[in-house]
Order: C-alpha cells, then structure tokens, then sequence
C-alpha cells in the first residue's frame, strides 16, 4: 500500500470480527451528482463493499431495511417527523443505527460527515447500535495549503503541490478530488489553496477559472476554497484586470478593484468561502504601509466579501524583524500590540487567525494572550501540521498533546474559566464566528505528508476542531486502527510511540521553553542554537556564560507576562510558580538554577537531551516489532524515517550538550556530554562515495567534520 487512502482504506474485517446484518438498500435523498448527499450515498456503497463484502443498492424509494441518508429537512419531506428531538448546529448530524439506520445532516455536508462517521465505526469493527447527534464545536473548520502557483510549496514535506504548476491550476485534479475525500471524512469545510505569502497573478481570469475548477472538485465532498491574497495586487499588474498606481486600502479606486474581483470570483465560484490575508508581516505589504490600521486592511475585504457571504481570516502574525542590541524588544508582544487596541473595529465577517503561540509553532510556546484581548472581534486558531520546526516529518511527532495544551488552556479572563477553545467557538465573548484553521501542506507524494504516521495528525486536527474535549489517545488509536488495521497490539504499539514522541523531540531539541533552538535562519532544521541569538527574528535565549533565558516579567523585563488575564499573569510573573517547562520562556536565570525537580537547569538540559535521544531509538525497534502486522511498502517507508530519527535525535542530542557545556562550562554529573556513547564517527568508518568536509554549525558534527 502507498497510504494514498490514509484512513479511508476500508480495509476487509478479519474473520475473527462477527457483525449483524446491514441494510442492503441505500436511500439517497438528493440525487444531485455535485450534491455532498449523493456522494455519501457513493461512499457508503464503497465502503461497506470494501469493509463488509457487501454489495448494496442506491436508489430513492423508501425501503424498510435501508440506510437513508440526506438532510433532516428532506428526511422529514419525505418520511414524516423523527421519533426523537433532534438538534442540530451548522454542519451537525444525527446517526441512528440499526435495521433502519438513518443518517441526517443539518445540510448536505452535515449528512456526508454522518456517513463517514458510520463507516469509521464499520471499519473499526464497532457494530452496537447507536443514536446520537453531533455538531461541530465552531462553524470554522478550514485547513491552510502553503502552495505556490510555480508547484512547489513553502514548508512543504510531502512532494510538489496538487493544485499549481507553471503559475496556474493543474489540469488533472484527480488527487484534488481525494484530498477533499480525506478532509471531508474528518469533518473540514474550507481550504486555503495557495500561500499566504500570496502572489498576485492568482486573480487573472485565467487563474480565477482554474480555481473555479478547484471549487467544483470539492464541492461535492462539501470543501469550499478560500484564497491568499496579496495586499498589494491592485498595483502588481495582475493581467486580465486594472492596474492602479496604489493600494491604499481607503483609495476608493482600491476599494472598486477589490470589489470587481470579488464579484468575478463569486461569478465562477459562487460557495467561495473568502480570503486569508497575511499583511505588514515578514516583508509583505499592507495596511501600514499607508498609515493604515490593520483593521481598516481588513475591512476592505470584509466588506467587498460581504454581499456574497464570505468571511476575512486576517492574521494576527505581525512582527517587526527587532533589533537585537534593544534588550526589551520582544516579538512574542507584537501581535497584543498590533491587535489589542483595534479590538471592536473589525467587521462581524473578520476572524483574526492566531497562532497557537506568540512566536512560531514552537516546540513549546504559552498560549498566545491575544486570544483573551479580543473581546469584541471573532478569532481562530493557526495550528500547523506541516511539522516546520518538529522535524518535517522525518521524525515522529504526534502534535494533539501539545495541541491540547493550548486548547484546553484556562485564560481567566475576568477572573472566570475561559478556555481557549471557549474562547474562539464564540462562546466565552459571544462572537458570530471562529475557529479553526491548521496548516497542512500536502503535496503530490503518494504519503500526502512524506510519512504515514504523521497522517494522524491530519487526522487528529479534524477531530479536535470538531470537538476539542476528545480524547488525543483515543483518536490515536482509532486513526491507527483505520489506518493500518484492528491488532490491538499494533494500535498499543504505534499509539504508544506517539504519545511518546512530542516530549521526546521536545527533550532532545529544547526544553524548559527554551524552544527548539533548530536553525532558525533559514531550514528551520536541526540544531542551531547559537542561530537563536544575533539575529532580528527575535527567538531568542539570551544565553552567556552563567545565564541562560529571555526574561519576560514585567518588573524586570519585556513585559510580555503581563499581557495575559492578571490571574495567568501572576504566575507567569514568578520564577517559583512558572511551570519548568516554560521556565526559560518567561525567566533568565543561572545556570545553577534549582528546578522543582531539584535538579540545576544544565543538568536538566544533559539529562533530557539524553532521555529524549534515548526514547527516539526505540522508536524503530517498537516499529519493528509490527513487521508481520503491516503492509511490506508502508512497513519499509516508516522504518526508514524512524532511523533517520534515531540517528538525527543524537546530533541534536550531543548538538545542544556540547554548545551549553562549552557555554557554561559546567561538566554533566554524569560524564556523558563529549564522549558521545552510541555515536559512530564517520570518520572512523570507510567512506565510499562520501567525502568529509567541515560542518556548519559546528555542534552537529562530533568533532567538527
Ligand atoms: C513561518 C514560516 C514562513 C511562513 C510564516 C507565516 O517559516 O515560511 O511564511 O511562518 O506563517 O513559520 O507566515
């Protein structure tokens, strides 16, 4: 197998799994070929074939042993009023199984989730009868696709793009049909097909065609596609449309522009779900380069989207690259600075889109204080499952346990449980709109992500925005029994190694909040510490000789603690109620300094750095472990990547001890940093085909080549 099916496989149950019968008749109540019922009807027919090895019939006449599936209102139309109240929220469905098992969609896409729900228990071998509703958390459920339209993507780990090649939309959208299975299945309603660092050239005519074929590919899965788009277009010379000297978001010329774009995407995409905008950050050009504010910025497409029911996700990523010799300067302030005082100003169809942390899908970041300074103005969450700064997938990360972290974070706004995912539901401020958006990345490799286990957290992410109180074990294991078969020690086996596998990166790439300390100048892999100080990025450790640690309080520092609710503030404030793992996040300190453990913070840095590496190399083994219980192809794949794993987490390992050990000078009670057990130089070994050369940074080769 490749995994081009990930979790929709529809693997055979083996023989040792016993089922009641299934209906055989499959009622479709929208017989519609683009409608989301129809292809529930589809792939109820293929799944149960595949997982039960029962042929079924589509039709719409009414039978007594049947599946029926469509929304509740046309199942009412047709059948008479349910038995039992049912409610349900945008999106939701109700599941009732048994010789009659109905499946309703609050809307058609509502009712496609329902099937795949249903499939996902069949699949599973689960077969008791069931009846619930469930609905969605939050109304927005989207992913973001980082896709150039040359093909290539940024932060891209899986292969070249499935929507672009040569500056316009693929010809063949065969794998843009199965991505949007896949979304579907776990519950995602949009997608951000191209960059946020966004090109111009999108909204030529041309372009705008392409995407409308994108648009009709999904739509029968129920995937609305939304675009980037670059602040400045109406001056890039976008062929096909005006070219104004300015892109004065108040220039009323620059308002028409916008609004005639907007009009020709709807003509050809008239379910287009709206636009992701990434303004003043990172070189790209915006409101501010006008004297603009961000929320006048994001109003110009707010309201241009208005008539035709789009919504604006304008994103709270914007920094100023910092100077360095300015102590007090702190990128992690930038977006309460930016976005705090234009709280109220944005239009009911903006959600500012934050990122889960206040710099940059670290390892381990605080939950970005920004979600509990907009009162008044919609929010969503940037998540990321490309794993950009966990190791591109090479290494097994499983993302929901540091997901959760964040979600499940109690803000105390007021003095009062605020959650993070109270907060951008709508629920804790009363707010219209928000929610989810991940990044994900996938490309044209037949993995989608470049290695199959990091599917689950694809997988885990739909889950989560759709109900962020599950449980991260259980849709674990459910993903692996989906994914590679029912074995319940397989599913231990695999599930085990990734809840194992964030705290051990995190152990052997940075601890104590110290952040990855990977290259940050550029790759954004492997280890780099010194790269973290000098530069204008603003990740910085701040370490010398006898401190290590960015200083974070108020009375003593950035002032970035205090940016939080005033209860959460406090804790943060003080070294002795700062958790240790946010230790150095919030507190510069000594070396020497005693961790609630008792251990000193270096010995901490050696003794993790060692656990993690040690953790990471058995990764493989516990894999292998499964050789007679996976596919050969899959087997092979995963494999490979889990020992390139084990030997990279030692280059971390011995990466970062050598470069605080040489900072420090603070021997490792144990005498390991320096001797490098377990390592086999290169240099000690027949080199054919290779050459030695001399490494840079210095620290991730052993002795210097
Ligand atoms: C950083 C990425 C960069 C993105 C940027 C963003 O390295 O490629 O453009 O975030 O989110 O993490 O805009």
């Amino acid at each position: 197998e490749t995994g081009i099916n990930g979790w929709l496989r529809y693997a055979a149950l083996p023989s040792s799994v016993s089922w009641p019968s299934i209906p055989k008749h499959i009622v479709v109540l929208n017989t519609t070929k683009t409608s989301p019922v129809y292809t529930a009807g589809q792939e109820l027919q293929r799944g149960i074939q595949s997982i039960l090895g029962q042929g079924c019939h589509i039709s719409n006449d009414k039978h007594e042993e049947s599946i029926v599936v469509g929304t509740l209102d046309a199942y009412v139309a047709a059948y008479g009023k349910l038995n039992e109240s049912v409610e349900l929220k945008g999106d939701g469905y109700w599941l009732s199984t048994g010789s009659k098992t109905v499946i309703l969609g609050q809307n058609e896409r509502g009712a496609l989730y329902g099937a795949f729900e249903y499939l996902s228990m069949l699949a599973q071998g689960h077969f008791s009868t069931v009846s619930y509703a469930s609905s969605p958390d939050a109304p927005i459920r989207w992913v973001n696709q980082w896709d150039n339209l040359d093909g290539s993507i940024e932060r891209g780990f899986g292969g070249a793009s499935i929507f672009f090649a040569n500056g316009t939309v693929v010809n063949d959208l065969t794998r843009v049909s199965e991505y949007a299975r896949l979304l579907a299945s776990v519950g995602i309603n949009a997608v951000v097909v191209n960059n946020v660092n966004a090109n111009a050239t999108l909204l030529s005519p041309h372009n705008i065609d392409g995407l409308g074929r994108i648009a009709d590919t999904m739509r029968p899965y129920g995937v609305q596609v939304g675009i980037a788009l670059y602040f400045a277009s109406p001056s890039s010379g976008v062929q096909g449309q005006a070219n104004l000297t300015t892109f004065d978001p108040l220039d009323p010329s620059v308002v028409t522009w916008w609004s005639n774009v907007t009009e020709q995407i709807y003509e050809r995409v008239p379910d287009m779900a709206g636009y992701l905008v990434k303004a003043n950050s990172e070189g790209q050009p915006g409101p501010l380069t006008y004297n603009r504010t961000l929320a006048e910025g994001a109003n110009l497409f707010a309201k241009a989207l208005q008539p035709h029911g789009g919504i604006v996700m304008f994103r709270a990523f914007v920094y100023n690259q910092l100077n360095e010799s300015d102590w007090k300067a702190d990128r992690a302030n930038a977006a309460v600075d930016f976005f705090k005082p234009l709280d109220g100003q944005f239009d009911d169809n903006v959600v500012v889109q934050i990122k889960y942390g206040p710099i940059d899908f670290q390892v381990r970041e605080p939950a970005s204080p920004l979600f509990a300074n907009l009162y008044h103005t919609n929010t969503a969450i940037e998540l990321q499952v490309s794993q950009e700064y966990l190791g591109q997938q090479t290494h097994l990360v499983y993302l929901p346990p540091l997901w959760d972290t964040i979600l499940g974070f109690d803000m105390r706004v007021d003095n009062q449980t605020s959650l993070v995912h109270d907060i951008i539901s709508g629920r804790t401020f009363d707010r219209p709109l928000g929610g989810y958006a991940a990044v994900v990345n996938v490309g044209t490799n037949q993995t989608w992500l470049g290695s199959h286990l990091s599917m689950a957290n694809f997988y885990a992410y739909g889950r989560l925005a759709w109900n962020p109180a599950e449980d991260t074990t259980k849709i674990h294991e459910e993903w692996t029994r989906l994914t590679f078969g029912l074995d319940p020690q397989l599913v231990n086996t695999i599930t085990n190694m990734a809840l194992e596998s964030w705290p051990a990166y995190e152990n052997y790439s940075g601890n104590l909040g110290v952040q990855t300390l990977t290259d940050i100048l550029y790759t954004h892999f492997g280890p780099n510490p010194q790269s973290q100080d000098n530069n204008g990025w603003g990740q910085w450790t701040r370490a010398d000789h006898n401190t290590i640690g960015m200083d974070r309080t108020v009375s003593n520092g950035t002032g970035y603690a205090g940016t939080y609710p005033p209860e959460v503030a406090a804790i943060y404030e003080n070294i002795s109620t700062t958790p240790d793992n946010l230790l150095l996040w919030f507190h510069h300190v000594p070396y020497t300094q005693q961790l609630k453990s008792g251990k000193t913070v270096i010995q901490h840095f050696y003794d993790a750095h060692y656990s993690g590496a040690e953790t990471a190399q058995t990764f493989a083994t516990q894999w292998q472990t499964l050789a007679s219980k996976i596919d050969t192809q899959r087997f092979n794949e995963q494999l490979c990547r889990l020992k390139y794993q084990a030997g990279h987490s030692l280059v971390w390992r011995d990466a970062i001890c050598n470069f605080y050990h040489n900072v420090s000078g603070i021997a490792d009670e144990l005498n390991r940093v320096g001797n490098h057990p377990w390592r086999i130089e290169a240099e000690s070994m027949t080199l054919k085909g290779y050459k030695q050369y001399t490494v840079s940074p210095f620290e991730t080769a052993s002795n210097y080549h």
